[in-house]
Order: structure tokens, then sequence, then C-alpha cells
């Protein structure tokens, strides 16, 4: 491995030392005395002693604002290798562990991810991290620190079962805690007033929020960033006076203990759970960070009216959303400012990025709920409120219909989106079509008022751990072809675009597939006993389970093909491997249904003699950032095909062309420009546009005259209603089966099949002739450089951060 350009090198001799204290301290008089797991606690904890102990000389550009962004998810998966290749002391390590006998390699296995986020957005997060730390971005990211991150899945009998994910925070040796950046945060009690009238909150009690820092490093530039997650400690009462009115002990009696509010990850992605505890999650996080903030700016000596010079507030989805009354409060409260002047700050302050159209993942919150926890915020949220009534009655006289629309407090209900487009300074979707609909669908009228409000910045993925640390082999590879470097610069990968007529580097490319399918077929042989054949096409579907994604589309065409194969079972088809990494949220049964199917299809279809190896379907238990890892660079096939105009950007389709596999995939978020960069010829692109969709849904759509149609079709869907694929019991596919049959499809998953089956085709037409296959493998990994979350954070710098000062 290549570390030229490290900023700081690591002293072996330190480091040697650091192990030592570390198994020391365990008790132990020889090295050779720890358990693999000891191996890795100690050799992290070593690291993590000596990054803290280097000097700070790198700093991050200090003319730029300070980037707070905040996220209740950080899905930043295994920290020791990421900080390993980021600092460039990989090789020195491993050298270091040799001499003891112990590879690296399996020392890292033993970490489990942090699984601190359900999918996308949270994935997000941790790329824009480690990207805002790679360019030179001033920025903290602000989470919680859950006890318990996002469930362990398993399958009994085909259904997924749930278990708890103890990741054990308190031993995770990455952490830093420093008691001094405590912050209380207090809920509930009442409003009274001053003597001049003015509101006073007068809460029950308060949480204490203790900073766990985590180390963001910038690849090789000596830069280290906190990502600073709150964990909930201590209740206490507001003050004595209110403890002996019996508030506290009402507190204690609505079950409110501090254990509880950091204990776990909510489950759910693009669906919102609107209960107390995350609201109370959601305030308790935004509460501290707020605070931080706030310090850091006094600390430096500066006014308070200069907060938006210094400091932006990234609202990654609406989720932090009440950090902007919280921001208000302290300004009007504590700093006794005007209306006026307080808005000023906080309107430039605020900048809010969404993920998502679909309207069930829109987050409203109960004015009951709102008003009981949080009264202060609730008063400031009406007046903001109908200040901006004036506005908007100003701008459409006579017409509440838009000011129903608008309105951030409606039937009872208090709306995040629309407190964020009104109370901040930018806002954002995360792919160029995504940011279109924003504008044209969801927020229409906000954009007439503000037009210069709304962006769009393209997500991106970190290089880093997306190809250097998943793909080794891929990546010396790269390095040895390129004369630049690529992995802060990924646009330099264009220069591969002339290795496709060499043929040594192409049967290497191919070759170094073949090696990443084996360790994949070895992987999936030791979690589930099933044998693969590595020649077989690896057709690869990884996110989370949800009907917008269409992983029952996925399936039907699986059902197709070995239906052929029954019919004809001496026909020439290419062997295929489907691979499926998904986790359904516990209470969204039709999803767990969907996984149900695709477990019992895979039974019959892999122990049917028939099919002969020349189909298998394998559906990875526990998907997960670590799983992505392997999967990613052994895929041959990328399947991106939700229904246009629902999946807001996906990433997992950059990561996986950017590692050499092809796209089959709708016209939907991202898929839109990674066609443009790889070119037609090298995508798969089939289905409905979302105009066609919104088309066929307002012509009255039928899915029964589809599979009425389509003989093939028909018979697909009878063999999952009459049992066949599960041992006779024509009600184990029912959710699924209603959904897209007498629930009317909504995601068109009949409208798209033919289309999306003819692409499959094709795909496997072209996979027949490897070398061509290869050559458009290789200028996927050329062109998606454009994809690094290094150009989109450079994107939020242009265009919302902005500017020196
Ligand atoms: C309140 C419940 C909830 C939880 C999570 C609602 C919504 C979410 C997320 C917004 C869901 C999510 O992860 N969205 C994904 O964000 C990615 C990063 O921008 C995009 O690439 C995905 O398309 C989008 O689905």
């Amino acid at each position: 491995m290549n570390e030229a350009g490290d900023q700081v090198t690591l002293d072996k001799t330190q480091f040697s030392d650091a192990l030592k204290r570390q198994w020391q301290g365990y008790g132990l008089q020889r090295a050779e005395e720890m358990t693999p797991h000891q191996w890795w606690q100690a050799t992290s904890a070593a690291l993590s002693e000596l990054l803290k102990a280097q000097p700070s000389e790198a700093i991050a550009d200090q003319t730029q604002r300070h980037v707070n962004y905040i996220s209740m998810e950080f899905l930043i998966g295994r920290l020791t290798s990421n900080n390993l290749i980021n600092l460039g002391w990989y090789q020195s390590v491993a050298e270091t562990l040799k001499q003891y006998g112990v590879e690296l390699a399996d020392v890292l296995e033993q970490e489990t991810d942090p699984a601190l986020g359900n999918g996308g957005l949270g994935r997000l997060a941790a790329c824009f991290l480690d990207s805002m730390a790679t360019v030179g971005q001033s920025a903290t990211g602000y989470g919680l620190n859950y006890q318990y991150g996002l469930f362990r899945q398993s399958f009994v009998q085909g259904q997924q079962h749930e278990a708890p994910d103890n990741w054990q925070r308190e031993h995770y040796p990455w952490f830093s805690h420093n008691s001094a950046l405590a912050v209380d945060v207090a809920f509930g009690g009442k409003l009274t007033r001053d003597s001049q009238g003015k509101e006073q909150w007068q809460p029950a009690f308060t949480l204490r929020g203790e900073a766990h820092d985590l180390p963001v490093a910038g690849y090789r530039n000596g830069i280290s960033q906190p990502l600073r997650l709150w964990q909930a400690t201590g209740v206490h009462p507001f003050d004595l006076s209110l403890f002996n009115d019996g508030k506290f002990l009402q507190a204690e009696q609505q079950g409110i203990d501090a254990e509880k509010l950091t204990k776990v990850l909510y489950p759910n992605d693009n669906h919102e759970a609107g209960k107390r505890l995350r609201l109370m999650q959601q305030y308790f996080q935004c509460a501290c960070s707020v605070a931080d903030i706030l310090r850091r700016h006094h600390k430096a000596g500066r006014k308070i009216a200069d907060l938006p010079k210094y400091e932006v507030i990234q609202l990654n989805d609406t989720h932090p959303t009440i950090a902007i009354p919280e921001l208000l409060r302290i300004l009007l409260d504590e700093h006794q400012l005007e209306w006026d002047a307080a808005w000023e700050i906080s309107s430039r302050t605020f900048a809010y990025t969404n993920h998502t159209l679909m309207p069930e993942a829109l987050e409203r919150w109960d004015e009951k709920l709102v008003k009981s926890l949080l009264p202060r915020h609730f008063s400031i949220i009406k007046t903001l409120n109908s200040r901006f009534k004036k506005l908007v009655e100003k701008q459409w006289p006579g017409q509440p219909e838009i000011w129903e629309k608008l309105s951030v407090h409606q039937d009872r209900q208090i709306r995040m989106a629309n407190l964020c487009v009104v109370s901040g300074f930018a806002v954002n979707g995360v792919a160029a079509l995504h940011s279109e609909l924003v504008v044209k669908d969801l927020f229409p009228e906000y954009h007439q008022l503000w037009p210069n409000k709304f962006h769009n910045v393209t997500n991106g993925i970190t290089p880093r751990r997306w190809l250097k640390l998943c793909n080794p082999a891929l990546s010396d590879l790269i390095d040895e072809r390129l004369d630049t470097p690529w992995v802060d610069n990924l646009d330099a990968l264009k220069g591969l675009e002339s290795a496709v007529d060499d043929p040594a580097f192409c049967q290497r490319y191919q070759q170094i597939k073949r090696e990443n399918k084996d360790k994949l077929v070895q992987y999936v042989k030791n979690v589930t006993g099933l044998e693969l054949n590595p020649e077989a096409m690896f057709d690869v579907q990884i996110k989370r389970l949800h009907e917008y994604k269409r992983q029952h589309l996925n399936l039907l065409h699986i059902l197709s093909l070995y239906r052929q194969l029954r019919d004809n079972p001496k026909a020439d088809i290419v062997p295929r491997v489907f691979l499926f990494g998904a986790k359904a949220a516990p209470g969204y049964y039709l999803a767990k249904n969907i996984i149900y199917a695709i477990n019992k299809v895979a039974e019959k279809v892999n122990h049917d003699p028939q099919v002969a190896g020349r189909l298998k379907v394998v559906f990875i238990p526990d998907y997960r950032v670590s799983v992505a890892e392997l999967m990613i660079p052994a895929a041959d096939l990328s399947e991106q095909i939700s229904t246009a105009g629902k999946e807001a950007s996906g990433t997992g389709n950059m990561k996986l062309a950017l590692n050499g596999a092809l796209t089959i995939g709708t016209l939907d978020g991202a898929n839109v420009e990674i066609a443009d960069q790889v070119g037609e010829e090298n995508i798969f692109i089939f289905g409905h546009t979302v105009d066609q969709v919104k088309a066929l849904q307002s012509a009255g759509y039928d899915p029964l005259k589809i599979r009425k149609k389509d003989k093939h079709l028909d018979a697909i869907l009878s063999e999952l209603e009459n049992g066949f694929f599960s041992d006779g019991d024509t009600d184990a596919f029912r959710l699924m089966l209603d959904s897209l049959l007498s629930g009317g499809d909504p995601y068109l998953v009949l409208a798209d099949f033919a289309a999306y089956s003819k692409a499959q085709q094709l795909a496997a037409d072209q996979y027949r002739d490897r070398s061509l296959w290869t050559r458009k493998t290789i200028l996927n990994t050329a062109r998606v450089g454009i994809f690094s979350s290094d150009r989109s954070i450079r994107d939020y710098q242009q265009r919302i951060w902005q500017a020196k000062r």
C-alpha cells in the first residue's frame, strides 16, 4: 500500500509502547496472551491514544464558516480500519503486529460495526464527515450515542427476527469523554409571565448530556475533527420548589428516566415514529448541540449577532428541526434580544437538507405533545407562524387554502419540514431530479416566495471507505495505472478510460472482480452454508427493505427465470446468483412479508435439481456496513429499481458503479446522473419515468389488467398464491400479493415488470461477452468520480455554506 504523503507518521516504537500499556492494563504478562478481541481493543486504544497526542498542526480552514452537521444517525461502520487508511498508518501497524505473529486484517474483523443509523441518510452523514475532514472544511458532527444501534437481523424459517444490538459503547476504544462539555437539558413544566409580561419557562426536570467524541481523520492531511455523540445520564429536578410541588415526581411517573433516552435508535426508515420518546431524543440532541455551538462561539470572544458569520447549522432532514426554536429561545430569553434581532440571527444560521418526498416520512408532531414537553418552544413556533402568516396573506390575499398548505402549525400539528423551510436560509435536495421534485411537487409555493433558497447538492460517497478500504486490490491496480493521486481527487479516475484498450489491464481488472467474488462466496458459505458459483453473474440488491425500492420486482424476475427453466430445462441461460441484503423496520409487516417471500423462493430454487446451480438466491442476514464492504466489490449487476420519483438519490448505486458493477435501474434519484456520466450503453435503464408514473396513476392504473394480458406473469403470481413456494400455505404472501393486486400496486411493480425483464435479458446477453462486459465495468469506474462526497462537500461550500468571511 502506498503511504506517501502522510502528514503524520506513526512512530512504531511509540505504538509498541502504547500497545504494551494496553495489555498490561488487562493484567497480562505478554501480548501473546491476548484474545483476538483484545488485540482489536488494544490496537485501537493504542492508536486512539497516539492520535490524541498528535500535535494538531493541521487544522481546517478557519476562514470558512464552521459547519455543525446535526443528524440523528451516523452510520459510521468500523472505525479502526478507516482511521488506519486515512492516517496512513496501516502498513506500520500491520508490520508491528506481524512481529507478534498477528494479522492486522484478522484483528480488524473483530470490530462490531457501530450501527448508529438506519440506512442512506445515516451513511451519508458518515461519508460527509470523512469528506469535510479531507477537504479541510472545519466541522463538527453532532449526534446521539445510542446504547443499542440498529437491531441485528436473523432469519427463522425465512422470517426476519430482530435482536438488540448492544455494541458495548462503554468499551469502544475510540471514544473520548470530556465531562467539562456536559450540558443540562430542561423538559416539561409550565410557562409563567414576568413583571413585564414576558413569557418565562419553568421546566419540570433536566437531563444531563455527556459528550462522547469520536475522531474523524481527514485523508492524510493531519486534520482530525470530532463527531460528538451525546449520551443521557441523570435526571434532576429543575428546581427544588418544583420538586416540592410534586412536578418532578410527576415527571418520573411519566416514565422519564435518563437511561432510556439514548438507549435505542428508532429502527424506522422513511416512516415517522410520532412517539414522545423520539421527540425527547430530538430535543435532547439539539439542545446539547446548540449549547455546545454557542459555548464555542462565546469562548472565541465573538458577539452573538455574529453567530451566522462563523457558524452554520446543517439539519440532516427534519429530525433535528427543534434546534431552530431552541436557538430562538436562547436568543430571546437568555440574551434578551428582540424578536427581529433573534430571527435575523437564527434564519441566517440554519440550512435544511430534504432526503425524502414520501408523505409518510414527513414529520409532524402533535401540538399536545410539543406543548407538554416544550411549552416555550411551542409558543415560539406559534409566534413565528403568525408572523409568517402576514407574509403569505400579502402574497396570496384571499387564498386561505394556500395558507393551510404553508402553515407550520395546522390541524393541531407542527409540520417540521415547513418549519425548516420558513426558518432557514437554504433548502436542498440530494440529486438533480429529487431537487427538481422538491421544488415542483413538495414546496412550489415556498419556491415562489423564495426562489433563491432552493438548491441541489447531489449526494456522494467517500472513496476512502468505498474503494480504497473495501477493494484494496482494485485500488492498487488504479495506483499503478494513474500518475495522479485519486483517493482525494476522484475525477482522476477519468485517466482509466484509456485502459479499456489495454488487454493486460482488463484481464487484471476482471481477475480482481473474480477474487472479490471468491471472498464473498467464502463469507456466504460461512454464514449460510450455501455454495455459490463464482463464475455466475452476481446480481446484487442491497438497501433497506421498502415497497418503493421494489425488492419484489426483483423477486418476480427470479420467478420468471425459474419458470423458464422448468418449462425448458435445457434452456441456455446465464447462471446467476441473486444476492439480497436488507433490513425491514420491525413494525413494517408488508416489508417483512417480502423478505419471507424471497427466502421461501430461495429455499425452493436452491434445492431444485432441475436448476442445477444455474440460479441461486441468497438473502444475506444482518446486512450492515461491513457486509456492504464485502458485497459491493463482488457485484456484477447493481439493482436500482425504485419507482421513478420515489428514491431521493441512492448512494449504494454510486458505490456499486465505482467498484465495477453495471446498473440496472429506473430513471430515479441519482441513477439519472449516473446514466449521464457512464453513457447509456454502459447502464441498463428501464421503466416508467416520473412523468409516465404520474400519467399512469392519474389515468387510473389497474394491475389486474396487466396480469390478465401477460400469461407468464399470471403463472408466476399464481404460484405465489397457490402455496407452491410455501408448503401449501396459500396465505403466506398475502400482504405482498394484496398490495400488488387488489391493493392497486401503488409502486407500479406490475407496470414495470415487462420492461424490467427485457432489460435483464439484455444484461444477461451482454454478460456472456465477458471482455465487452469488463470494458463497460471499467468505464463505470472511470466515469463516476463525480460522485465522490468530496465533490458534494465542495458543492455545499459553494452553494450553501458559502464564501469566505
Ligand atoms: C422519521 C422517520 C424517518 C427516518 C429516516 C424518515 C426519513 C428517514 C430518512 C430520510 C430516510 C433515508 O435514509 N433517506 C435516504 O437518504 C439518502 C441520503 O440522502 C438517499 O440517498 C436515499 O435515496 C433516501 O431514501
